[in-house]
């Protein structure tokens, strides 16, 4: 029996993996972390445990291990692209010392680790296009300093200790359940939000923005089937490329006007401009289908009509 902790349990990926996992492996077994009580919708039945601790805090992440006899951690905590640039000293603090106190762990109580990394390990040197699993990685985001310099330390952490950490680059996370915080690609979320609310959102990206981007339980399947691989198909131990859809802002836009006409949306680009031209538009993540079979379900269509019925409901 599998006794999983989730740190970040109340972000946008940690608030939907905590009722998926404990669907299967009963709520009792999975166990949430993270600084803030759960999000209402979250009833209390579907979550078995959950603590309120910060990721830095080792001795306690210990006791944590401990007590509730961890074998798998997804250690989802993190600060995102857009607060990364914000609070870069705090960005990398909870981002390699929270993933480093984790894999440390890992080490001492054979643990197995789930960590996620970005399409922003890539940077403005990276090909834009079809980005390759294996290429250049230099960010110029701090976000992605610490997902470069984290995917390192998996690999690191694999090679000489043997934990079996296993990661991926996920793009852009589209959901309706959690809002994200303090990344780039929000606005693909807040979008769909407005559009059902508002009818009007101001988008701080340019129309032609294009950013590879993926639907919820896209990101779920991908993230549970990883980690359920057999260890000898797993051969990428920094992060694999992770891809299902690319699109420019505008087309988001088109799409969802297909089913509110009415919507409109303004372009006043920001600082985040700057963060999102730096990375690729679409990535090859060839390497993922073959080692482990990854498939996505959703296009762009299929997600936008999702989204705005889960949404209006
Ligand atoms: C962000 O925009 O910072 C994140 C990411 C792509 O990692 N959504």
């Amino acid at each position: 029996m599998k006794r999983i902790l989730i740190t970040g349990a109340n972000g946008q990926i940690g608030s939907e993996l905590i009722t998926e996992l404990g669907g299967w492996h009963g709520h009792e077994n999975v166990i949430g972390l993270d600084l803030q009580v759960p999000r209402h919708f979250i009833q209390r039945k579907e979550v078995g445990n959950y603590e309120i601790m910060n990721v830095m805090d080792k001795i306690g992440l210990q006791e944590i291990v401990e007590r509730y006899d961890i074998s798998v951690i997804y250690h989802l905590a993190s600060l995102l692209s857009a607060t990364g640039e914000m609070k870069p000293d705090l960005t990398w603090d909870v981002n390699l010392n929270g993933l480093k106190n984790v894999l440390d762990l890992a080490k001492k109580y054979d643990i197995q680790v789930f960590w996620p990394s970005s399409i922003a390990a890539f940077g403005p040197s990276s090909p834009r296009m079809n980005t390759p699993q294996a290429t250049v990685l230099e960010p110029n985001t701090m976000y992605g300093v610490t997902k470069v310099a984290g995917e390192l330390l998996c690999n690191y952490y694999f090679h000489k200790f043997n934990v079996d950490v296993r990661s991926l680059r996920y793009p852009g996370l589209i959901s309706y359940k959690t809002l994200p915080g303090g990344g780039t690609t929000d606005y693909a979320v807040e979008i769909f939000y407005e559009a059902v609310r508002n009818k009007r959102y101001t988008c701080f990206v340019k129309p032609g923005t294009r950013l590879p981007m993926m639907y919820m339980p896209d990101a779920i399947k991908a993230t549970v089937d990883i980690m359920d691989a057999s260890s000898h198909k797993i051969k990428v131990r920094t992060s694999y490329n992770l891809s299902a859809i690319s699109f420019s802002a505008e087309e988001l836009v088109a799409e969802i006007k297909k089913h509110i006409p009415e919507f409109v949306c303004v372009y006043e680009p920001d600082f985040h401009q700057a963060i999102a031209d730096s990375w690729p538009q679409n990535i090859d993540d060839s390497i993922a289908r073959r080692d482990w079979g990854w498939e996505h379900d959703y296009n762009l269509a299929a997600m936008t009509e999702d989204m705005l019925k889960k949404l209006k409901n």
